[in-house]
């Protein structure tokens, strides 16, 4: 009777641990509104990669060339893609995405499909190939590589015929077909033609997924990710990853830059904001920039309103004459990253005591304390229909804090509205407002002056239960 007894005390703690805190599973919150697919989500934890713009107009000193460019003109004097690779990844980045073709049309790969390209060109006596170089960098260096290619191209024949639709899709069977895995496609929607031919936009994205199945499709609407409407770093302080694109395509079809900037609400598609901008003025390398490099203040602003504002961040690096990143980038990139570490290097919140207003179903699968570990898949939840959700963290001693970083459970959509911080202010004995904001989604960086408290208490707005990943804090004592 006894043993029995132990038995079954012992296997109801069994059950009790396996199951996360009671007996049976508690069902996870349902999603809510538009999802993204795997490849969605995985392309959002890469944050952070390299554009790299390169052509003829590095050799120009032009931003748009116009397709008339003796290919003689491209002839890199020591292009060395190994060191674009170990710069990038030395940086923090995670990927390369290069303009294979830009607006000129000149190809930086041989191309069947073309008659201006570096084959053309006396880099390498034209047995030249930027594209082999880069992907097997990328590779080496355990970076994903991307390619750009501009519907716009004022060099071939075709372009302006119904012929083009098809010489366009079988310069991409080409390219993604040849280099290995490609993570991203980059539609740029840009064009100073007068007359735009009708792009036949299915067929191009039937050959990027026929050849790339797991890639993302880059345009103003996406499908996979979408322009953030302006090319300064700048993504909406309030940032949907849904977006409605039904009756819009790439460019000049495009929905108004402050919709693309900030998204829409309920948007029945998911289509996740990525912000690209350059790190000298203009996209391509001149040496009339090399003392207009962005400071490294700059550069973390554009952090705060790119990734800490749910977007990726495809920051332009462009090699010089030579085929190199210039030492001036370098170095501002490597600013860039150190400033990152001190600011984001010690999470105040790791340790702290959480508190949630709720927690769904009682279930530890679903505890506050999993916004401190490090495992995205493991989130805090309420149950249905439970009223003002809140977090509260308790430091177990006064800290000073002003970065405060939120993260959604994406995988289930994008729920949050509305963001209100307040902290325990020892001397009144009350909670006092500190911040408030509206999204949040893949990832949120709040910024605000310093205060020094035990407590911090978050309480968001959300339709449904809200699926918090992860909360840290920070004190960056410089950005
Ligand atoms: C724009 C282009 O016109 C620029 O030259 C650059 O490539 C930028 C990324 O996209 O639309």
């Amino acid at each position: 009777m006894i043993r029995g007894m132990r038995y079954s005390i012992f296997t109801f703690f069994a059950c009790y641990l396996l199951c996360g805190g009671c007996c049976g599973e508690v069902a996870p919150p349902s999603p809510y509104g538009a999802l993204p697919t795997p490849e969605q989500v995985e392309w959002q934890k890469k944050e952070y990669y390299m554009f790299a713009h390169f052509g003829p107009n590095t050799f120009t000193d032009v931003e748009w060339g116009d397709g008339k460019e003796d290919p003689a003109v491209f002839d890199p004097t020591g292009l060395d893609c190994r060191q674009w690779a170990a710069t990038a990844r030395a940086a923090g980045m995670t990927g390369i995405i290069v303009t294979a073709k830009h607006h000129d049309g000149f190809c930086l790969w041989p191309s069947r499909y073309s008659t201006h390209t570096v084959s053309e060109s006396p880099w390498k006596e034209g047995k030249g190939d930027v594209l082999r170089e880069l992907s097997d960098a990328c590779r080496e260096f355990g970076l994903d590589f991307g390619v750009y290619l501009s519907p716009w191209d004022q060099n071939h024949p075709a372009y302006g015929t119904p012929e083009y639709n098809q010489v366009f899709a079988s310069t991409l069977d080409e390219v993604l077909s040849d280099y290995g895995e490609v993570f991203e496609q980059w539609f740029d929607g840009a064009n100073g033609g007068e007359k735009i031919p009708p792009y036949d936009w299915d067929m191009f994205h039937e050959a990027v997924y026929r050849n790339q199945p797991g890639a993302i499709i880059f345009s103003d609407v996406g499908p996979g990710c979408r322009w953030t409407g302006n090319e300064r770093g700048v993504a909406g302080e309030t940032n949907w990853s849904t977006l409605d694109t039904e009756g819009y395509s790439p460019g000049h079809g495009a929905p108004p830059v402050d919709v693309l900037n900030s998204g829409v609400r309920g948007g029945r598609a998911w289509v996740p904001s990525e912000v690209d901008v350059s790190i000298r003025p203009g996209w391509f390398y001149s040496p009339s920039t090399d003392d207009k490099v962005k400071s490294t203040e700059q550069l973390m602003d554009i952090w705060y309103t790119s990734v800490g504002r749910n977007s990726n961040l495809l920051l332009n690096v462009p090699p010089d004459r030579r085929g190199r990143i210039h030492p001036v980038d370098s170095l501002r990139l490597m600013g860039f990253r150190r400033a990152r570490e001190e600011a984001f290097g010690v999470n105040i919140a790791a340790g702290a005591r959480v508190k949630a207003s709720n927690v769904r179903g009682g279930s530890r699968s679903y505890a506050a304390g999993n916004v401190l570990d490090d495992d995205y898949d493991m989130y805090w939840t309420t149950d249905d229909g439970a009223d003002n959700p809140w977090l509260e963290l308790d430091f177990k001693e006064s800290k000073t804090l002003n970065r405060l970083l939120l993260a959604e459970y994406i995988p289930l959509g994008q729920r949050i509205s509305g963001v209100e911080v307040s902290y325990w202010n020892e001397s009144s004995k009350e909670w006092s407002p500190l911040v408030r904001d509206t999204t949040v989604g893949y990832k949120r960086i709040l910024r605000f002056e310093p205060v020094t408290t035990r407590r911090l208490r978050i309480e968001f707005e959300s339709p449904v239960p809200p699926v918090i990943s992860t909360v840290a804090v920070y004190n960056s004592l410089k950005h």
